[in-house]
Parts: structure tokens; sequence; C-alpha cells
């Protein structure tokens, strides 16, 4: 029989759950976990959490995912996390305390009962926003039994992810919850929970990306979203077209080959964190020029900012049947291997900067009368491209919103530059990706932004020493995705997506600059912005949380940087 030191009480409440479930009630029982508990996954049993008999559904190595692939990873994920030597306890107890419970006659998990009450979708790596249920129900009851109930494999995941954060790690190196019996019913509020990296600016490896996955499951995200091409450079290997990477890469070997980016998605997907690509067009593109010159006009101007929004500026041709057939080339290669493992594909369109056409011999014009139909045309083509492979287009609020491109309603549009833009997207009864730059993007602050460039006669300052200060954790956890949208379209913001461009970021500072500050995120994303009074979040509340949330992704590789020193929650309260 464990009896908890009065002194416990001082500890803040000690749910280190992140994010925050939707419905959730614990006791003060203590109970230990060792690794070989009992698993059994829909009646299928092992002797160790660790190994699972591949009994439910045939794994093949040729299909893609099955629900019984993503519960092993899952279980082997929940062993990683709760034995690795590196596990990390809550260290942020009351100084001096005895706050650790005995461990004398312990009492101990028996058994982990994981039932699916549903088959998956047909294909859940490519499931659309809503398919693929997430929900899960948790007990853990004082005798030492857990069942974690779900409609879908991902939601068992996401179940056992929550359960590894009920756990602390004892002194004496053992592994306990002082929080038995606990109940928890949980769901996300939005379908589309994903972080955007841009792999153009600067390069990373797989494995720097995998980390960034890693976590990101680890924070219930559910979408990576790869800028993987920009106009710096163009890591992307085409089979057909060599020399698009070859020569658009900053190195020959400073590329993703098909085999890593399936790589990358299929262990995406086995996280539950669909995997999908942008290529950003037809700004946004001067990579290109490297090998395919004749394809790109505006290229590396002398006032490139004249033409574009970094340097080099360059953008493709709008009115070129070079360039047509060089996007049939290039997607006909590319889309066919990615459809496997997602259900989108971004196409961009961003900052386009209608000056180029100036100089575009195919246009030559900056007259929006003029272009808007060539970027109609433009925008068709690639999303008939796009939906021809299966796969649904996303694309920046621009396309909309500035050149009013008569978008399919399956398009999702990704906003980025106001709530306003929010509003306007439902509006016009489209699905909504938001992601204020004022609060979500993980690169630049707003306000004391500096002068760019310093003086006119420095043209090259080097791009984005603007940028600062950051956004810290705070005012991305103030954000509220349906901020202006009235209630009656809220259905259509369908999520959204905390943003890491790389000028300034490489795999040096990816970890610290992307966590704890996405975490921030994934909870307004899982939870919702408001709490059970309609209010805003408390940041109080949420603080030591994340804290904690930090130690354990620390815990897991990831070089998130603190939030506070372990003084502040030691003696808070
Ligand atoms: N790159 C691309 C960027 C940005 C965008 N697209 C960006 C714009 C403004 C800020 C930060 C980043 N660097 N391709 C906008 C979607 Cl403040």
């Amino acid at each position: 029989m464990k009896i908890l030191p009065a002194l416990s009480l001082l500890i803040p409440v000690a749910v280190a759950i992140w994010p925050l479930p939707k419905s959730y009630t614990s006791g003060d029982t203590v109970l230990f976990i060792e690794d070989n508990v009992h698993v059994t996954y829909n009646g299928v049993s092992s002797h160790s959490i660790l190994i699972i008999q591949k009994g439910h559904g045939t794994v093949n190595s040729t299909s893609p995912s099955t629900a019984s692939e993503i519960v092993q990873t899952a279980i082997q994920r929940t062993y990683e996390t709760l034995f690795s030597k590196n596990f990390i306890p809550w260290k942020f107890h009351p100084r001096n305390s005895d706050f650790e419970p005995s461990t004398e006659n312990k009492k101990y998990i028996t058994s982990i009962t994981l039932t699916q009450t549903a088959a998956d979708p047909e294909n859940i790596f490519q499931a659309p926003v809503g398919e693929v249920d997430e929900s899960y129900f948790l007990s853990l009851i004082e005798s030492g039994k857990v069942t974690i109930k779900a409609k879908s494999s991902i939601g068992l995941a996401r179940g056992l992810t929550t359960f590894t954060q009920l756990f602390f790690k004892h002194t004496e190196g053992c592994v306990y919850t002082t929080l038995a019996p606990v109940e928890i019913s949980d769901e996300p509020k939005f379908a589309h929970r994903g972080i955007n990296m841009d792999t153009a600016r600067n390069y990373f490896d797989v494995d720097d990306i995998k980390r960034i996955i890693d976590a990101a499951a680890y924070n219930k995200f559910n979408r990576f979203h790869i800028h993987i091409t920009d106009s710096q450079s163009w890591p992307l290997v085409i089979p057909s077209m060599p020399d698009l990477a070859t020569k658009g890469a900053y190195r020959k070997d400073l590329v993703y080959t098909p085999e890593q980016v399936a790589d990358i998605q299929r262990y995406g997907g086995l996280l539950g964190v669909q995997v999908f690509l942008e290529i950003d067009m037809p700004g946004h593109t001067s990579s290109i020029w490297f090998s395919r010159p004749e394809l790109i006009t505006a290229f590396n101007e002398e006032a490139w900012d004249t033409y574009a929004a970094e340097p080099p500026s360059g953008t493709l041709k709008l009115n070129s049947t070079e360039v047509y057939d060089f996007l049939d080339e290039m997607l006909d290669d590319l889309l066919p291997r990615l459809s496997p493992y997602t259900g989108y594909f971004h196409s961009g369109g961003d900052e386009v900067n209608i000056q180029a056409y100036l100089l575009d011999e195919t246009v030559r014009s900056n007259d929006t009368a003029v272009l808007q139909p060539l970027m109609e045309k433009f925008v068709q083509r690639n999303h008939d491209q796009i939906r021809e492979k299966g796969l649904t287009p996303i694309v920046w609020e621009e396309m909309l919103l500035t050149w009013n491109v008569s978008l399919g309603k399956d398009v999702i549009v990704q906003t980025w530059q106001s709530d306003e833009a929010v509003a306007a997207v439902t509006e016009k009864g489209y699905k909504a990706l938001v992601g204020n730059y004022n609060y979500w993007y993980l690169d630049c602050g707003n306000g004391q932004w500096l002068d760019f460039p310093p003086s006119s006669s420095e043209k090259y300052w080097p791009y984005n020493d603007y940028c600062f200060p950051r956004h810290n954790w705070r005012v991305m956890y103030s954000y509220d995705p349906l901020h202006g949208v009235p209630p009656e379209a809220h259905h259509l913001v369908v999520g959204g997506e905390a943003h890491i461009w790389a000028e300034q970021t490489d795999p040096v500072n990816i970890d610290n600059m992307v966590w704890p500050r996405a975490c921030a995120a994934a909870e307004v994303l899982w939870s919702g912005a408001k709490d059970e009074t309609g209010g805003n979040r408390s940041q109080t509340e949420a603080s030591p949380r994340l804290s904690e949330m930090r130690e354990r992704l620390v815990a897991r590789g990831v070089m998130a940087h603190p939030i506070q020193m372990p003084y502040c929650i030691m003696n808070g309260t």
C-alpha cells in the first residue's frame, strides 16, 4: 500500500500530458511498470511490450501499411519511451522534498489491452482529412490493468502516446505513475495538424527530418508538409530529369532520392503522420534555371526585389508550352511515387510577383487582366494532373484570394497572411488550412523587424536577418485558428500548420527552432485554442506542463530548448 508523502501535495497538478486530452480524471495511487507487461491487440497477445505477434491482418512488404504495423510501431515506441536509459523523470519536484513513492511492496501495471473497434480505412496512409478517427479511450485501474480502445490503429497509437506521459522515472531507476486510477477520453479538435518544413533553403539529412517527424508524432501532429524545392535549391531527384537536382541542388550529394522520400513518407505513415510534398510554383522556382534556363524568367536580376520576395529572383514562364511540357513530365515522374503514402500534393502559389512577367517573352505584361487567365490555366493543368494521380491539391491562399483562380472545391487553401484570409477562404466555401505568420511562423517574429536591406547599396544583405525576434511559445499558444471565422464556417477550417522556413535554420539548430515551440501549435490543434469556459487556454497552467513535455522530447534525442529554469516550477505553487 502506497502512502503519498504530504509534500507531494505541493506538486503542481501532475498531468504531464501534452497536448491536453479532452477529458481526464486521475487519482493518486502509485503503480510501477516494467518491460514485461502483457500486451494484447484485438486478442493477439505477447509477453513483452516489445514484441507483438503480427496476427491481425497480413503484413505484406509491398502493401504500404496495415493496422498491425502501425500498432506494432506504437508498442515499440511505448517500450522505447518508457525504458530507454534516457528517459527523463519529472524533475520539477519541490526542492529537497521526499516526493517519490516508496519502492517497497511495489504494485505493477499487469496488462495493456488494445482494442480496435473498427477497421482502418483501406489505405490509411492516403486518408483525407477527417477520415481517420483518432479518438481513443484510456483507462488504467488500480489493480494494474490498462485498457485502450480506439476505432483506428492510429487512435491506438495516440492512446499509447498519452499512456507514456503518465510515467516518471524514479531516482532508483524504476518507472512509475502516481496517477491511478486514470480515465481519459480524447479526440482531436482539428483533423489536419501539421508542420511545414522547408528543406530547400538549407539541406537536412533524412535522419534530421525523421527526428522532427518522431517528435511531431509525440505531439499528436498528423501531417508533415515538406516544402522541398524553392528558388535557392532543388534537392529533389526527378529520375527522368537528372539535371534538375544535380545542377539545382547546393551540391550533387545534397539531394533527396526517390527511395529517401519514400522512406520518410513510410516512417511518418507508421507513426500516423502523413507526409506530403510541395513543389512551390510558379514563383519560388529560380533553382530550375540551373538546369533549364529557358523555363525561367527574371532570373537573378540586379533589382531582384522588384521581381521576387527573395534572392535569386526568377519564376516559371507563364505562357510557355515548354514549361507545360516540363510540368507534365516532372509531375508524371514524381506523383505516382508519392501517392502510395499520401492523399495530398501542394502546388504552392505564394508570393508571385507580377513584375517578373514583364520580362517573360511569352507574356510581356504585368497587367493582371492579361495574367489571370494564364495563371488560371497554369494552376488548373497542375491540379488536373494531381487529381489524375489520385491526389488532392493544396495551394497557398494567394491563388484564391489574389489571383481569383477558380479552384475545385476539393482543394485545400493554405492561409498565412492574416485571420481575414481564413474568413475569406471559408466565405468562398473552401477548406482552409491556417497558420497566421504573426503566430505560427517558427523562423520569424513580428514587430521590431529590421530594415531590409539596411541600405540600398547592400543588395545581397543576408536574407531574413530582419527576422528577429522569434515568436515565443506563448505567442504561438495564443493563436486561435477559428478567430474571425463565423461559427457556420468552422467546419471548413480543417486544421493548421506551424512553419519552419529554413533561411536561417539547418541541422545545427533545427531541433531548437522547432521544439518546444511547435508543441504550442500542437496543443491548439489537438485540444482547441479555448478551454471549457470558452476563454483562451491558461499559459500559466500550460507552462510547467510544457516544461515536462520538453524533458520528454530531450529524452527522445531532440535538442528542444528549455522554456524556463527548473527553479520556477520547483518553487511554484
Ligand atoms: N518562403 C516561401 C518563405 C515564405 C513564404 N513562402 C515566408 C514569407 C514571409 C515570412 C516568412 C516566410 N520564406 N516559399 C510565405 C508562404 Cl515573414
